[in-house]
């Protein structure tokens, strides 16, 4: 099932109302009102996976993120990707092209140096499909440098900033704040880091800085925002939000749009720690969530000293509430400030973050970007500056995202997912271990040599994969080591220097015919399916069917919680289920004894998609 779709428009309109959800659910239209732009544009999956976690593919053309998305991002169960900034930016005269000139916006037409505006449409339909939210970063506190004097851009935006003109957005000089009006300083310089007035409306780093109070500006930014909605776009990055004031930030957000997937944008601004006051990141939660510096600093503090210290990591470490946290290892700006872990680090990078993965505060990110040598070198581009495709093994790139260990620690999050932290263990020397309740355990080994001990993992018994080094295979292997967990939860496992070791899911001493998936993230969709299950099956006394599978209403693949099914027209075994609305699963069906023993049938996982609404049936033949 797929999302109502229209003729692709050449480009969608930015004046529109909000969409309702409804509107979007039924495609019900009524003649004469304006097409939302949710409607635009090529066919989307109809609901995101429900994952959380963030990959921020930083300077990641359009066409390699998509790719990724397609075969990374989705399969993994990441929950969204974070994008540059979509809009044009300034070229630089001097033929340089830096990283940073993204951050210099002159046009809001989304011809950039990571692709056109097709390519983002492109890359944001591929997401979705992949069930992946995309969030764009969002540079809307200004324009281009008013010290610039290049009139050039990579999307050809008409614009000149030494005269604060940008006739593409309809800006001119009243657009932006200026002294002695409202900043105070001749050359409109931020003198007091502490005065909101200077850090609001005087400019950062000479960046023109939009007049925000007037509404013609705040109609404008809503407008991007909305064109990069009507798109698909799901949150945004807000890049300087310190430096927008939050009565303004407000409004611009009064005028945008729901999702297209639906629901309100996630917004996640940046405010550097520093200032106190209306200054402070909790001063800025009103509008969002904020990203966490503090929480990537001390985390750099612990790895380089010992991480035994995480065992109270969270809001009493000054970190703001979980809720409003999103968490990070590095950015573009911290791994060139070398003020937190970068990939220059080594396991220690990596260690952090599946840490931050594992421990559940925040809504994590993982940080892909590209080598630099100099702090403003330009990502790896072409003679014109626009980005080349990513090639995670050309040396060039930091595929952090897909590092083995914290690709399917993802998984190991989701399916930790409202479980606290247990079973903590440390050796007070740099190693520790804990457990999120009995769903999933983890081990890391932050210190130079290997440590081997018998842990409490809080795990039920059986044979687990340790997804650090391996996945769940065909036929119930593992494609790296297994960790046998006893009867009492223990497991003595050898953990490497600068390594770590990781469980989840549902340990099993199935040695057949075993789910070859780890659990689905828990999909997040309104409206429920009724699916009715039948299964052919011939059974002897004191035997019965039941059927398991990756969501919740089917167990999450624990034998325990399968669904029984009645022979009332034996030999075929039927039984009714809700299941979530255009959410696709997989499941098996497992005969149970008079003692529990269990059966699983054999083969691969069967695979279904639910309709959007109604019921269906499922007619199978035992395996
Ligand atoms: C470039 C040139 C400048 C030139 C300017 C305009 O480097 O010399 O004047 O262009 O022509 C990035 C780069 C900048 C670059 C800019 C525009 O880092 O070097 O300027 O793009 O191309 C404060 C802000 C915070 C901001 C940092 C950099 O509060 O929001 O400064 N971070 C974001 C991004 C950056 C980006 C921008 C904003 C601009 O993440 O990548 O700049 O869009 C204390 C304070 C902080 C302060 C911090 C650093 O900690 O508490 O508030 O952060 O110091 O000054």
């Amino acid at each position: 099932m797929s999302a109502p779709t229209s003729p692709a428009p050449t480009a969608p309109p930015l004046a529109r109302r909000r969409a309702s959800t409804t509107l979007l659910a039924t495609g019900a239209l009524l003649a004469g009102a304006i097409l939302p732009v949710a409607f635009q544009g090529t066919a989307h999956a109809a609901t995101a996976n429900g994952g959380d976690v963030i990959a921020n593919l930083f300077e990641w053309n359009w066409k390699s993120v998509g790719q990724e998305c397609t075969t990374v991002l989705g399969p993994k169960g990441y929950g969204a990707v974070q994008v540059a900034p979509p809009g044009d930016s300034i070229r630089l005269s001097n033929g340089t092209h830096p990283w940073w000139d993204v951050y210099q916006p002159v046009g809001y037409d989304l011809n950039s140096r990571m692709g056109t505006e097709a390519q983002f449409a492109a890359m944001v339909t591929a997401c979705h499909n992949a069930g992946v939210k995309v969030y764009a970063d969002a540079v809307i506190n200004h324009t281009a440098g008013a010290n610039q004097t290049s009139t050039d851009s990579y999307g050809g935006a008409s614009f000149n900033p030494s005269t604060y003109t940008y006739a593409g957005i309809g800006y001119d000089r009243s657009s932006f704040h200026d002294y002695p009006a409202t900043c105070p300083n001749a050359g409109n310089t931020i003198n007091d880091w502490n005065s909101a007035q200077q850090v609001q409306e005087c400019q950062l780093v000479s960046l023109s800085d939009l007049y925000t109070e007037k509404d013609d500006v705040r109609s404008k930014i809503a407008g991007y925002l909305n064109k990069l909605e009507g798109y698909g776009v799901d949150g945004f990055r807000v890049d300087a939000a310190k430096h927008i004031a939050q009565a303004d930030m407000a409004a611009i957000l009064a005028k945008v749009d729901d999702t297209r997937w639906g629901g309100r944008p996630y917004v996640y601004q940046e405010v550097i720690p520093g200032g106190s006051g209306q200054l402070a990141p909790s001063a800025f939660e009103g509008n969002g969530s904020v990203l966490e510096f503090t929480y990537a600093h001390k985390l750099k503090d612990q790895f380089t000293g010992n991480i035994a210290n995480l065992r109270t990591f969270g809001q009493s470490w000054g970190l703001e509430p979980s809720d409003k946290s999103a968490v990070m290892v590095t950015n573009h700006d911290l791994e060139r400030d070398n003020s937190t872990l970068t990939y220059k680090d080594g396991s220690r990078y990596v260690l952090a973050h599946i840490f931050e993965l594992a421990w559940g505060y925040g809504t994590p990110q993982v940080y892909s970007g590209f080598r630099f040598t100099t702090n403003d070198d330009s990502p790896p581009a072409d003679a014109h500056g626009y980005v080349t495709d990513t090639d995670c093994s050309s040396g060039a790139w930091n595929c952090t995202d897909r590092d083995q260990g914290i690709a399917n620690m993802v998984g190991w999050h989701n399916a930790a997912k409202g479980q606290s932290v247990a079973n903590w263990w440390d050796n007070g020397n740099n190693a520790i271990a804990f457990s999120r309740g009995s769903a999933a355990w983890v081990a890391i080994n932050n210190s130079g040599s290997a440590v081997t001990q018998t842990f409490s993992t809080g795990l039920a018994a059986g044979t687990y994969c340790d997804v650090i080094h391996g996945a769940p295979a065909s036929g119930g292997t593992c494609s790296g080591p297994a960790v046998t967990v006893g009867s009492s939860g223990q497991a003595t496992v050898t953990v490497g220097a600068g390594d770590s070791v990781a469980l989840y899911g549902k340990g099993t001493s199935c040695t057949s015919g075993c789910p070859t998936t780890s659990p689905a993230p828990s999909p997040t969709t309104s409206g429920t399916v009724t699916e009715t299950f039948h299964e052919t099956k011939t059974t002897v006394w004191g035997q019965n069917v039941y059927v398991v599978g990756s969501i919740p209403a089917l167990g999450n693949w624990d034998p325990n919680a399968a669904v029984a099914l009645s022979s009332a027209s034996y030999p075929v075994w039927s039984a009714t289920v809700g299941t979530p609305a255009n959410t696709r699963f997989e499941y098996k069906y497992i005969v149970k004894d008079g003692s529990g023993n269990v059966t699983w049938e054999s083969g691969a996982n069967r695979v279904h998609t639910a309709a959007a609404s109604g019921s269906e049936t499922l007619d199978d033949t035992w395996k």
